[in-house]
């Protein structure tokens, strides 16, 4: 029997979290040596035991290390990797490092740089999916020079429009305009928000598809002329634009429209010049119309549902694409077997906004058993960095039907044990007992309401006390433990015995706490700033009757603008914040009380 020789001796992988863990399972598999790179902040993590070898490239912050080009390209020399997998975030999609890696002598495991940069710009993307006969979001292809365009741009495609920024891209500084009279403000708004974001101020409108689904279509194209989809991920459970629950096939998508958005899809691939695995996001309309909106350029967060309803591994595609071989299958060979799920198993809390939960994992257990799968890059002990993405992992389940992977998905939520940060466990063990989830509805709303955020954190109760029990394994009460050790920037695993000393905490099983049947006794009137950042702009005054949901006023933080809406119908009273100063998180920027609470307290005062 002869043995293959492997794509690469050797390939680096300029990431960390899970999906570094996931690419290197994959070059195991195909006997390609493993190297990471990492920061301070992620000297213990287990990305860098999971690889061969590990090479330091700077500070935590990701601008002084993930995101500096020189750093990874030296450490991949260093090691003699041939190939770079960036994986998804930091530079997967710059097109200038990928030339970079290419000019340093290195094979770029993603697509050509032309391709990223040609989808970088979403008007100079959608000119040219327009050119190629690709159906895009009605609206136009050039920027924005006024507001006046946007009235005249309204009255064209019909009320509501959708203004968003040409640098930006999975929906950040999406503004919905839904009359001319609020042009000038959404104008004003996008701009800036595009200029602080991005960089790089250029807006340009669509028209506003009302409740439409997020699907997706991956695509894979080798040097071979071979280009194919995958089917399509419906990724229409989003809160503020982070995906939350993605699934395939779509709930919405049979085998007609399957083939034609697969169609769509691989033109676009095509128009581009693409190569590797990339996705192309669309919108699906209430009428069954499929517009693209963009493309990704990477290897995507929730490519798993696609790998678990084909059997491909699109890893190991990419890798054999960027060799110059042809993909494993050709598109008759590509079927949709049974239903997956995935969810994000996020350190936030649905009690606070989604803000993150960062802090150690004091306790950690993976679920197991047929049809499921976990992809993390944590285990008990790690921390969840505030530097970073607050993933702690991902659950993705797969079953014959939508029906039996949702039963799946919750047996496993149920199994999964996270102590020491606030997850969203308990939000989607909500989420999937939701009758509009159970019928495959959008969610549009529901994740948002402050009744599954009470249902959320009625169902993530999660107390794993540390007990007292000594760890079962190692001779003679000695445990053999790894130890990581730094030598001139280089990492070496080197095994210590020790005596065991310390405790392991005990799972002690959840117990799920009764649920609230409805609104939240004494609900509260004070409306507080969900995070720390500054006042932009008070949308009331005291004494207006404002109605749930409506905008009370708008907070600044971390460059994106947050309206901070009214979680009741009342009266305003109490402002106690003014455009430009600065808010806490937590902190009481008003009250909301009821119209006759209002009502009472002025009769005590008369
Ligand atoms: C839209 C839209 C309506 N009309 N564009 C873009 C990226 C994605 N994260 C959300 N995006 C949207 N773009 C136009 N012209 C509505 C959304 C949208 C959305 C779409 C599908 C499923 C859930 C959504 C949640 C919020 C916004």
């Amino acid at each position: 029997m002869t043995v293959d020789a492997p794509l690469f001796r050797k390939v680096l992988v300029a990431n960390r979290g899970e999906i570094a863990v996931r690419i290197f399972r994959t070059l195991r598999e195909l006997g390609i040596g493993t190297v990471a790179v990492y920061s301070e902040a992620d000297r213990s993590a287990l990305h860098v035991r999971r690889a061969d070898e590990a090479y330091l490239i700077g500070p935590g912050p990701a601008n002084q290390s993930y995101l500096v080009w020189e750093r990874v390209i030296e450490a991949a020399l260093r090691s003699g990797a041939q190939a770079i997998h960036p994986g998804y975030g930091f530079l997967a999609e710059n097109a200038r490092f990928a030339q970079a890696v290419e000019d340093a002598g290195l094979t770029w495991i993603g697509p050509p740089a032309s391709a990223i940069d040609a989808m970088g710009s979403k008007t100079a993307a959608r000119d040219l999916m327009k050119k190629a006969g690709v159906p895009i979001v009605p609206g136009t292809t050039d920027a924005l020079q006024s507001a006046e365009e946007v009235a005249q741009l309204g009255d064209q495609y019909g009320w509501p429009i959708a203004i968003k920024a040409a640098a930006g891209g999975g929906g950040k500084g999406i503004k919905v305009v839904r009359s001319a009279a609020e042009a000038e403000s959404a104008y004003a708004s996008a701009k800036r928000e595009g200029l602080a974001y991005f960089g790089d101020d250029t807006i340009y409108v669509e028209k506003y598809i009302e409740n439409p689904r997020h699907v997706e279509v991956q695509v894979l194209a080798d040097n071979h002329g071979n280009v194919i989809h995958l089917g399509e991920r419906d990724c229409s459970i989003q809160r503020r634009h982070q995906k939350l629950i993605e699934e395939s096939p779509s709930p919405a998508v049979g085998p007609e429209l399957r083939e034609h958005i697969g169609k769509i899809a691989t033109d676009a691939a095509r128009a581009v010049g693409y190569r590797s695995a990339g996705t192309i996001e669309g919108l699906l309309s209430h009428e069954g119309e499929y517009y693209f909106l963009e493309m990704n350029t990477r290897i995507q967060v929730e490519h798993t549902v696609t790998e678990m309803v084909t059997g491909l591994d699109l890893i190991r595609e990419q890798v054999l694409i960027a060799a110059g071989q042809p993909m494993s299958v050709t598109q008759a060979d590509v079927q949709v077997r049974g239903h997956s799920f995935e969810c994000r198993i996020n350190a936030e809390n649905p009690s606070n906004g989604f803000l993150p939960s960062p802090g150690l994992i004091t306790h950690y257990k993976e679920p197991t058993g047929i049809g499921v799968r976990v992809d993390s890059g944590v285990e008990a002990g790690s921390e969840i960095a505030p530097l970073y993405d607050p993933m702690i992992a991902k659950l993705i389940v797969h079953d014959t039907n939508r029906e039996t992977a949702r039963r799946r998905m919750l047996r496993a939520l149920d199994e999964f044990e996270v102590g020491g940060v606030k997850s969203l466990l308990g939000f989607h063990r909500a989420l999937l007992r939701h009758q509009a989830f159970i019928d495959g509805g959008t969610c549009h709303g529901i994740v948002e309401s402050e009744l599954l955020a009470q249902q959320a954190e009625a169902l993530s109760v999660e107390e794993f006390p540390a007990a007292a029990a000594a760890g079962g394994g190692g001779a003679a009460g000695l445990r053999e433990r790894s130890v990581s050790v730094e030598l001139n920037g280089r990492r070496f695993d080197v095994k210590v015995q020790e005596p065991i000393a310390d405790f392991v905490a005990l799972g002690h099983r959840r117990r799920e706490r009764e649920l609230s049947g409805g609104g939240r006794g004494g609900a509260t009137e004070a409306v507080t700033s969900p995070m720390q950042g500054t006042m932009l702009a008070v949308k009331v005054a005291e004494g207006d009757a404002v109605t749930t949901g409506q905008v009370l006023c708008i907070i600044e933080a971390m460059k994106m603008e947050n309206e901070v809406t009214a979680h009741r119908d009342g009266i305003v009273q109490n402002i106690s914040c003014k455009a430009g100063e600065p808010v806490k998180t937590g902190q009481v920027v008003c009250l909301v009380v009821s119209a006759e609470d209002a009502a009472a307290a002025d009769d005590d005062i008369a």
